[in-house]
């Protein structure tokens, strides 16, 4: 009976890492999945997660059922992580915070919430984005379409396409925004630019639906990173964020973030939050502990805090670093005289090298060096040991 069932296609970046697993080539760089790697291009635990655990173990912390929402120490130390803690939206309890499965999975939530309570309502999403968002949309029945964003031109944003775009929607659509370090892109508004996104969200009555991944992973300061955000909410405007711990805290497998829907006012939100939890309910019940237990550890300790962010600026700064070489390697390489100087106007995980997908295929066929076709690579995954080698690669692959 289950003869018709056809074969799915590989994901387009987890399946990257399929094939890097069975290459065998000593020379082999995984640049496709964006997680973090040391300089030795080990993964790592960050040492205040590890202290957090200890923590757990000594208190003896049962695995009883979280609620539906989700631990209350951890939404209410997210909410604060991304809004700051003297926000008075939070004083006025004007979010509904639930935990989710990570980015991801409070994605999810928030595409069931639109196809239940807006139908018909569309999500309009970058061109390109996270392929993922895609994926959770088409899944959560809601109809989406792109605007632009990229300008292969420029290697940059193609901001008046973006205005144009959000203006020519529907009235009260979503707009999905990427917080801070745009995936794949990693080009970002400038703060003014930001306004400008904000006042024809206004003015056409859109909901702005961020997707924050890389709060305090792109700049090194939480603050910094989660201003996008905190600009639309400083308006009072109602705002969707979903949040991942994924990057920022290397807790990738754990699968903890939030979903967050700011509110007009405490009875709307609390509203809200009743139906986030009746949507969570049937799906996976409630959240699990874990995760949420090491981030309202970090969140709710000085001492655990500071450190955290000294570790998190630590990761950016390596990641800055291998920036800096691969652009250094590929300045001095190049003898076409080509400006390379994207590379570092790009921030957070990736750089988007502009490589299409026959050249990508070279980056892989002859190089070893696995990435998305897209051109993206994951500057988490080089060390400043492999940036020459990039170079030549990378260099080869364009004029090859
Ligand atoms: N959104 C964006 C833009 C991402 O880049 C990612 C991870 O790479 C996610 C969401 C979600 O990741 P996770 O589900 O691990 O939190
Ligand atoms: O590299 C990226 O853009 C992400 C990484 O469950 C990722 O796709 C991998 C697994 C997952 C969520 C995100």
């Amino acid at each position: 009976r289950f003869e018709g069932v056809t074969m799915a296609p590989a994901d387009p970046i987890l399946g990257v890492s399929e094939a890097f697993k069975a290459d065998t080539d000593p020379m082999k760089l995984n640049l496709g999945v964006g997680a973090y790697r040391t300089e030795e291009l080990q993964p790592k635990v960050l040492d205040v997660v590890k202290k957090a655990e200890s923590l757990m173990l000594e208190r003896g912390e049962n695995k009883e059922y979280l609620p539906i929402e989700g631990l209350a120490a951890f939404n209410k130390a997210t909410a604060e992580l991304l809004l700051g803690a003297d926000n008075p939206i939070l004083q006025q309890g004007r979010v509904a915070t639930i935990q989710g499965l990570s980015g991801t999975g409070s994605l999810r939530l928030a595409g069931a919430f639109i196809e239940r309570y807006f139908p018909g309502a569309k999500v309009l999403i970058s061109s390109p984005t996270w392929g993922n968002h895609k994926n959770i949309f088409n899944d959560s029945r809601v109809p989406w379409s792109e605007y632009r964003y990229y300008d292969p031109k420029t290697v940059g944003l193609d901001f008046d396409g973006m205005i144009a775009d959000i203006k020519a929607a529907p009235e009260g659509s979503f707009v999905l925004l990427h917080g801070c370090a745009h995936n794949p892109t990693g080009i970002d508004p400038t703060p003014e630019q930001w306004e400008k996104i904000a006042d024809v969200i206004e003015e056409k009555n859109h909901i702005p639906f961020f997707d924050v991944a890389y709060q305090g992973f792109a700049s090194g300061s939480l603050d910094q990173d989660a201003s996008s955000v905190r600009l639309f909410a400083a308006r009072g405007m109602e705002v969707f964020v979903a949040q991942s711990y994924s990057k920022n805290l290397g807790l990738y497998a754990e699968r903890i973030g939030a979903i967050n829907v700011i509110c007009s006012s405490p009875d709307v939100a609390t509203r809200v939050k009743s139906q986030l939890k009746r949507i969570a309910r049937p799906m996976y019940s409630n959240p699990p502990v874990h995760g949420a237990r090491i981030v309202a550890n970090v969140v709710g300790d000085p001492t655990l805090f500071n450190e955290w962010k000294v570790e998190m600026e630590a990761m950016a700064g390596r990641i800055k670093n291998v920036r800096q070489k691969l652009y250094d390697s590929l300045s001095v390489k190049d003898k076409t005289g080509k400006d390379w100087s994207f590379i570092l106007k790009q921030i957070g995980m990736f750089s988007f090298t502009g490589l299409n997908k026959e050249q990508s295929d070279n980056m892989t066929d002859k190089w070893h060096i696995f990435m998305t076709k897209d051109g993206r690579i994951s500057l988490a995954g080089l060390s400043l040991a492999k940036c020459e080698y990039l170079a030549d690669a990378i260099l080869d692959s364009f004029y090859h």
